[in-house]
């Protein structure tokens, strides 16, 4: 495999590339790497990006963003030599990076309308397109709080209150397990999304269900903020959504525990009936809207 592509899959396997958006653009990138540096015959072209493709779908199978940012340039990878193939190839990765931040930064600029000057939000795991609606509300000048669960087993939780902090923001981090607890102090949570599915449902990190539960108990609306490409197509045909299962050493030393099992999912899916809205960057919809989502903006229909 072509060092870069390598570097770039390893790098997503192994969760030093990690959140969804990140991963689907990192896809974008390997693609382009590998045109770049591509020299041979258009069928050998043709037959490398494949396996580039093939590879890269193979490293983390649940979030739908790095399959729609993989099928974005594959779709698009046409012409009759390789030159043209290789400014295609790299055209349209360059294109879905720069679709996605500007995504995420409308995601920032809608999302801020939703929280109120004074009031405390609540957020899970890592999610720049969570993290951009706070981020921007606290710009403009709204006086807020947030809560962030450090986000067992991966502790992602610790870059999101750094970063928070870093913005000047009041943030407190709690234990995952602290979510219900706290709930009577949150006015609004916002998370983000790794797949929505064609009925709303929302497959984002482990636990963000059971917050949605508790929050729906106490009565606090419950945003999800996510690009359009982490909409999945292959929901529509029927397709489940693959929840990843990382190994127990993530949690503990299985050696410690003799006699002991381990199950360690890392998404859960949460059913739209929790959900207010999401945050996309055409908008904020409904969840029940999945489905019309993905027939405008992921062209209707499995890419593979
Ligand atoms: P953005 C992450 O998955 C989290 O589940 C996060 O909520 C989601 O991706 C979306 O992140 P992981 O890669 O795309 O940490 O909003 O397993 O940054």
């Amino acid at each position: 495999m072509h060092a870069k592509v390598e570097e770039i899959g390893e790098g997503i396997r192994a969760m030093k590339i990690r959140g969804a958006g990140r991963i689907a653009r990192a896809a974008a990138e390997a693609f382009k790497a590998y045109a770049e540096d591509f020299d041979g015959s258009v069928d050998e072209f043709r037959s490398g990006l494949k396996e580039v493709e093939e590879y890269l779908l193979s490293t983390r199978p649940t979030a739908v963003s790095l399959r729609n940012a993989v099928y974005y340039v594959i779709r698009r990878a046409t012409g009759n030599t390789v030159e043209e193939i290789r400014e295609n190839v790299i055209r349209s990765a360059n294109e879905f990076v720069q679709n996605s931040y500007e995504a995420v930064k409308r995601i920032g600029e809608f999302g801020a309308e939703r929280i109120r000057d004074g009031s405390t939000i609540l957020t899970h795991c890592n999610s720049s397109a969570a993290l951009a609606p706070i981020i921007q509300a606290h710009r403009s000048g709204k006086r807020i709080k947030v809560f962030n669960t450090e986000t067992r087993p991966w502790l992602q939780g610790h870059i999101t209150s750094r970063t928070l902090a870093k913005e000047g923001i009041d943030v407190t981090m709690i234990v995952d397990s602290a979510v219900r607890y706290f709930m009577r102090d949150i006015d609004i949570v916002i998370v983000g999304a790794d797949t929505i599915a064609s009925n709303g449902a929302v497959i984002n990190k482990i636990g963000t269900s059971q917050i949605a539960l508790a929050a729906h108990e106490a009565r606090v609306p419950f945003l999800v903020a996510a690009e359009t490409y982490k909409f999945s197509p292959e929901t529509v045909i029927g397709k489940l959504v693959e929840i990843e299962e990382r190994p127990a050493e993530e949690i503990a030393d299985p050696r410690d525990f003799p006699g002991v099992k381990f199950r360690n999912p890392v998404f859960d899916a949460t059913p739209p009936e929790y959900i207010d809205a999401i945050i996309t960057e055409r908008g904020l919809i409904s969840p029940y809207l999945a489905y019309q989502i993905i027939k405008e903006v992921m062209q209707f229909g499995v890419e593979s």
